[in-house]
């Protein structure tokens, strides 16, 4: 169904299609594509006069090439101030005949009569009923004449025959007679036709054109967008959920592209081909024109009540299938605990409440509609109701052409055809109103981290240090994660970090990758303040295993080197070798080129951090930093990253997150932490002595291994 087609909206909220703020922000899209919209807005010109022909063509066949009758006016039987307009008046439409007192007056002719003086000539029966064919000239005609010569009269170089006497020829006969008016009649049909094709073709091209405009200008912004996402600082994500960012960039920019085409371009087309026929109607009759507008207000106000019925069924519609998505993103994504509870029945108990709330505002709207679709289709019957009304009166006093009444039928159906899809394009509008808000929304969202215009370069060494001066970090206001952190890990050394959940270990990590900004204080690596250095620098010289491994879906190799340039072939074997990552790579069928899903299916828990380690070494960095995971892996895979860890450390300046005592044991220094504090720091001997926090943590075992 046309009305359900466009995205779904996680609020169902709709905006106001009058915001002046949002059209200017969105006709600001589209100032790229001018050239394209107006070539197109060409097009749609010329099509639509091509459409607004169709009809009068019709209206010239029937009355120039189909019906040509004249009617005998007796002059004597007429007053004199009729007598002078009428020859005043048509001039030389009139035929005259032998009697000066006789004339015979084309049909179609009358109509540019004064009305009054048309009832005048016929209330004084100056008019015959009678009528008369107007024979046009052409070849055969003579011999038709010759052939039966009491039917014809001839005045000059007019012939007319009694319409009535038409059937006393032979069909032979007829079709000479009348050759010339089929002959015009083959060649309307053929410019009908020629038309009709024009029309389709420009159809094509304004299409293409439009659709063109209209999917550059969605690429511009998907492109814009992803990339506005991507830059913005990790405090941006806590804060938008993954479902409602997938949701700006895939919907709501849909839901744009859907209004500039069904809305926006179909408008314009529509008020041109509106007021196209208005023009034309007028041209052909003006009283009847008015009378077919008498309609017009109605169903405005129609049409005016049903959109807000609409509007509020479309929104209902909305929120339900919002909440239809978000209760089945957040099932899937806990599918393994439901699975693990068997609370599968339970889960689909409450969808099928959802489901049922959405099925019933669906039915809503789809009475709505319902109700609305005839309700124009009965406006449209009206019309044609009026003007045969009407318009056959006209007709029967020859004050219309019969021509222009099939015209005008025609022209109405037309007039009604946009006027049916108003509430659905109006629907659109609003839908897109909404999601052009939440894209500018994000758009003008500014948590990014500065980067400053001059980046300070770091000095071209291999071995960095790290230095945390006075840092002060949370990431909520209201909460201070870290308190007055102070360090400096010479180039070349490793250290560790331990301390028991929560003590803020992983922000440490956070703020040495500028993931985030700190508070107060400053962070420095090889003494450049990193929020002075240029990010691409900072990723090139500082490498994260981080604690919880992000693995993509895609080959093992591309998991490895993330595309990055600096991965060349030699440091990726370095780091398969180095890590031992390439043991368990190459015993797999299709080694590097293995493809693994996304979130790491197919991979151990080990194996997973092996591949950490080897992207992050791959990259061959100054600096390693290591959150090493809470949770234990299998013992085989402990094994490797235990034996994998020192070399991989050797010859680099090293910041551990330590959970494993071996790897504390080895380190130059160990900072403990304590609620967001350093409170201890020494080797691991030192610390021992002090029985401390530290030594407490090995005592009661919370470093394993
Ligand atoms: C320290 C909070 C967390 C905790 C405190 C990473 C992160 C942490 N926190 C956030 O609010 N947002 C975040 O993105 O900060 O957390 P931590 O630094 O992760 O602690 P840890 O690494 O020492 O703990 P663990 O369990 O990894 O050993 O209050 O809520
Ligand atoms: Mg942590």
């Amino acid at each position: 169904m046309a009305w359900g087609d466009f995205g779904y909206m996680e609020d169902g909220r709709l905006g106001k299609p009058y915001d002046l703020g949002l059209l200017t922000r969105l006709a600001a899209q589209a100032k790229g594509k001018l050239k394209l919209i107006g070539l197109a807005g060409f097009l749609i010109l010329l099509s639509t006069g091509l459409d607004l022909l169709l009809p009068y063509l019709t209206k010239t066949a029937i009355d120039d090439y189909i019906v040509r009758q004249a009617l005998l006016v007796d002059l004597a039987k007429a007053g004199a101030a009729q007598v002078k307009a009428l020859k005043q008046g048509l001039d030389r439409k009139i035929i005259s005949t032998n009697d000066p007192g006789k004339v015979f007056v084309p049909e179609k002719a009358f109509k540019d009569l004064d009305p009054r003086v048309l009832a005048r000539l016929r209330a004084d029966g100056a008019i015959a009923k009678e009528p008369w064919h107007i024979v046009s000239s052409g070849p055969g005609v003579s011999e038709v004449m010759e052939a039966r010569p009491g039917l014809f009269k001839e005045y000059g170089d007019r012939v007319l025959i009694k319409s009535s006497d038409l059937k006393k020829l032979s069909p032979d006969n007829l079709y000479k007679l009348r050759n010339s008016d089929i002959t015009g009649l083959i060649w309307l049909a053929v410019i009908f036709l020629g038309a009709c094709v024009l029309a389709a073709g420009l159809g094509f091209f304004q299409q293409v054109i439009l659709e063109r405009a209209g999917q550059e200008m969605m690429f511009e912004l998907r492109q814009k967008l992803y990339a506005h996402i991507l830059s913005r600082a990790p405090s941006f994500f806590t804060e938008n959920a993954v479902g409602n960012l997938t949701t700006r960039l895939t919907n709501d920019v849909q839901n744009l592209n859907e209004m500039y085409r069904n809305s926006i371009i179909a408008l314009c087309k529509d008020v041109v081909l509106l007021t196209g026929i208005v023009v034309v109607l007028l041209l052909l009759d003006v009283t009847l024109t008015l009378v077919c507008l008498v309609l017009v207000p109605v169903i405005a106000v129609a049409a005016w009540f049903f959109a807000r019925l609409a509007r509020e069924a479309f929104r209902a519609l909305q929120g339900h299938l919002g909440r239809i998505n978000a209760r089945f993103q957040e099932t899937i994504s806990g599918i393994s605990v439901l699975k693990l509870f068997r609370a599968e029945d339970y889960s689909a108990n409450a969808f099928s409440r959802l489901n049922n709330a959405y099925f019933q505002a669906g039915m809503r709207q789809i009475k709505v509609f319902a109700v609305f679709m005839p309700l124009a289709g009965f406006f449209s019957n009206l019309a044609v109701a009026l003007i045969i009304w009407y318009g056959g009166g006209q007709v029967i006093q020859d004050r219309l052409s019969l021509g222009a009444l099939a015209a005008f039928l025609f022209y109405m159906q037309m007039f009604f055809r946009p006027v049916r899809d108003v509430a659905e394009k109006y629907n659109v509008l609003q839908a897109a109103m909404a999601s052009a808000e939440r894209i500018f929304n994000i758009m003008d969202n500014q948590t990014a981290l500065s980067v400053v215009a001059k980046p300070s370069p770091f000095p071209d060494k291999e071995h960095l240090t790290v230095c945390f001066e006075k840092v002060t970090f949370g990431y909520l206001p209201s909460e201070t994660v870290l308190q007055d952190i102070s360090f400096a890990i010479p180039a070349g050394e490793t250290w560790a970090v331990v301390g028991p959940t929560g003590a803020g270990k992983t922000s440490v990590v956070n703020l040495v990758l500028r993931l985030y900004d700190p508070w107060q204080g400053r962070v420095f690596l090889d003494g450049v303040d990193l929020r002075r250095a240029d990010p691409l620098d900072l990723a090139a010289k500082v490498a994260l295993v981080p604690q919880e491994v992000f693995i993509k879906s895609g080959t093992i190799k591309h998991n490895i080197t993330l595309g990055r340039e600096r991965v060349t072939e030699e440091n990726l074997d370095m780091a398969l070798s180095v890590t031992g990552a390439g043991e368990f790579v190459n015993r797999l069928e299709k080694g590097l080129h293995t493809k693994v899903g996304s979130g790491g299916q197919g991979l151990s828990a080990g194996q997973r951090q092996l591949i950490a380690l080897a992207r992050a070494l791959a990259g061959d960095p100054g600096l390693l930093v290591l959150d090493e995971a809470t949770s234990a892996v299998d013992p085989v895979s402990e094994k490797q990253i235990q034996r994998a860890l020192p070399k991989v450390m050797q010859g680099r300046t090293s910041l551990v997150v330590a959970h494993r005592l071996s790897t504390v044991r080895r380190a130059d220094n160990i900072l403990v932490m304590k609620k967001g504090r350093i409170c201890e720091q020494g080797t691991h001997a030192e610390l021992l002595k002090k029985n401390g926090v530290y030594a407490g943590l090995v005592r009661h075992e919370r470093l394993r291994g």
